[in-house]
């Protein structure tokens, strides 16, 4: 993928063992699987990205126009496989454009490791170009800490096989998360001799299992409950455990219910499916999960927005409902609810462990007892689907957010991914747009970063060049990183790009109409008020992609069409209204009204706090 002019390296220089920082780096990379590397090089990082050019270190290099996508690019590239690719940036400016690719995958724990470059360890303090030395000499590392798993700092070429194995062992096992190393320029060309760390003998055998009291308690719980429901979240599908997820669900007559980021980890076609939970969740899942008996989470922490703000009865209800909480991170059990059994463990193998437990005779008591429940599931689904369809099918020019998804659907295939930037987009993906396979939808859910979709959807390509990915994104979030079209237009990476362009902010527009009845700063206008927007089809076409602009229906799924057919990448604008476009809100949020509000406004949010259930 990149252009590797070979370094004609001499026969004595072979001979000596001896290896610069950069290349131990670069071998280390290249034995622990990394398969792509993306980044900016700079001054910083000079003989970081040379090393790549090493005879046995060659690694592609992917250059992004900003440094925050080429760890969104990384994030992506993990979300989409479960595998780590590494980002490397200069230091200074490039190395602190990344925090919010730090951020975004620590928030959503995915494994990247960023590499960026220091003042030499003996210039550092003095004011280097690009050094933060007043506070603390060569002081940037300390700007990481609050956005990743750990950090190391390098002060020795002998260091670099522990560090090394430390940061793969650290982003890869337990939790996943973001590490990051930062690397001083004299420590990139020293030589030094130095043994490499073989990967596997610094990770463990196997993973976190859980205590098997615990495990048969949650059977125990779920085979005696009346209406159970199963909340995925991340977990279950980094765990890569689906399959045992939908066998549990099955076999103990669960309803499933999804967050952001744990959609996609249970076919929505399945029946016992309903929906998902939260602020931007569904009806059927809101309902249902409000009102079980008992509860499964399994990789969920539970965030606000997933669990109404924890208000009773919008999402969940504990108590009176009882909760069952998988989690591989201790430190989430009996955070936000308390549960009745806490179970510590990967989250497939406890599923496992559990379905071990249950009989064919208990499964066929459960499918007796759950015939009325399986009828409201059924009922409840209906009811939704009567909600969503007119958005979804409206003939509406400009169109819904949901009318392109339909769309998209009818023409993507069952394991195609789809890649989701934030605002409306989000929620009408989350709630309209079924997927069917582990992986198939990815979105910042935590941090949910604007700027994200574009790297993230290049990355997921990366790691999956057999399958259509489409990135799904509002104007305003494309803005944030649009110029890295140019990086799929240079590696041929053929992600179909779906903007839906609403000339604005109108997510945050919507809040603050809700909240204020008025908004700011969420249009975009001219001066004389009419609405301003590029063409982003246009603009595309400068950048060398192919492109459509499409104003209703029939031209969105024509361009879709031809766009996924397309060898490359091609861009879809489709025109969305700004008004009544959304997503649907059936669940709670708590943001406090302004003391300025004095209607009814303030009495609703006052009833919906003191119905919180975390504190
Ligand atoms: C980096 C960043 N800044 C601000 C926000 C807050 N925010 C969330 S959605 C949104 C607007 C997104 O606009 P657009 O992509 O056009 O989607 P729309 O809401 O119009 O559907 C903003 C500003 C954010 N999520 N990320
Ligand atoms: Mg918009």
């Amino acid at each position: 993928m990149n252009t590797i002019e070979k370094k004609q390296t001499s026969p004595e220089a072979k001979k000596t063992k001896k290896m610069s920082g950069g290349s131990v780096i670069a071998k280390t990379l290249k034995n622990y699987g990394i398969p792509y590397v993306a980044g900016i090089p700079g001054h910083g990082c000079w003989m970081l990205t040379d090393a790549l050019m090493e005879e046995g270190c060659e690694i592609p290099f992917i250059q992004v126009m900003h440094e925050q996508s080429a760890v969104h690019m990384a994030d992506g590239y993990y979300r989409a496989s479960g595998k780590p690719m590494a980002a490397i940036t200069s230091l200074g400016p490039g190395a602190a454009n990344t925090i919010i690719g730090l951020g975004t995958a620590y928030a959503d724990s995915t494994a990247t490791i960023l590499l960026t470059g220091a003042p030499a360890t003996h210039m550092e303090g003095h004011g280097v170009m690009q050094e933060l030395d007043r506070f603390h000499s060569n002081d940037f590392s300390r700007v990481t800490e609050g956005v990743t798993k750990r950090h190391w700092e390098v002060n020795r070429v002998e260091q670099l096989p522990f560090i090394l194995h430390r940061a793969f062992n650290s982003m890869l096992s337990g939790r996943p998360g973001p590490v990051h190393v930062e690397v001083p320029m004299d420590i990139q060309t020293e030589p030094a001799n130095v043994e490499l760390h073989d990967l596997e003998k610094r990770m463990p055998v196997g993973k976190i299992r859980a205590d098997s009291k615990a495990i048969e308690a949650a059977v125990r719980l779920l085979l005696a409950s009346e209406r159970p429901v199963i909340v995925a979240g991340g977990g279950a599908i980094t765990s890569e455990g689906t399959e045992e997820l939908r066998k549990l669900a099955e076999v103990v007559g669960a309803a499933v219910v999804t967050t952001w980021n744990g959609k996609s980890a249970f076919p929505e076609d399945h029946r016992l499916f309903a929906g998902s939970v939260g602020q931007t969740g569904t009806t059927n899942g809101n309902a249902l999960a409000a009102n079980a008996d008992v509860v499964l989470s399994v990789g969920c922490r539970f965030t606000d927005w997933s669990a109404s703000s924890y208000r009773k009865g919008a999402s969940f209800s504990f108590p009176p409902a009882k909760l069952i909480h998988i989690d591989i991170d201790p430190q989430e059990i009996g955070k936000n609810y308390p549960t009745e059994v806490g179970v510590v463990s990967d989250a497939k193998l406890a599923l496992e462990d559990m379905l071990a437990l249950i009989s064919d005779e208990d499964m066929a008591k459960i499918q007796v007892k759950r015939k009325d429940y399986f009828n409201e599931i059924e009922q409840k689904n209906e009811e939704w689907e009567q909600k969503i369809a007119p958005r979804r099918d409206s003939e509406d020019s400009p169109m819904t957010s949901q009318r392109p998804l339909a769309e998209l659907r009818k023409v993507l295939p069952r394991d195609g991914i789809v890649v989701v930037g934030s605002g409306n987009t989000q929620g009408a993906v989350k709630q309209t747009f079924p997927v069917y396979e582990p992986r198939t939808f990815i979105t910042s859910g935590s941090f949910s970063s604007m700027g994200w979709a574009v790297p993230a959807a290049i990355g997921a390509q990366l790691a999956q060049p057999n399958r259509k990915v489409v990135c799904i994104v509002g104007d305003g979030d494309f803005m944030q990183s649009l110029p890295e079209i140019a990086v799929a237009v240079m590696h041929n990476i053929p992600v179909v790009f779906l903007i839906q362009n609403n000339m604005g902010y109108m997510s945050i527009r919507g809040g603050q109409r809700k909240i204020t009845g008025r908004h700011i700063g969420s249009e975009f206008n001219l001066k004389n008020g009419e609405p301003y927007t590029p063409n982003f089809a246009e603009v595309a076409k400068s950048f060398g992609l192919k492109s459509w602009r499409a104003e209703t229906p029939e031209e969105v799924s024509e361009a879709l069409k031809a766009a996924l057919e397309t060898d490359g990448p091609t861009l879809v604008e489709a025109m969305t209204a700004r008004d009544a476009g959304g997503p649907f809100v059936p669940g709670w949020w708590d943001f406090p009204v302004p003391a300025y509000i004095e209607d009814e406004r303030q009495d609703e949010y006052a009833e919906g706090r003191a119905l919180e259930q975390h504190l």
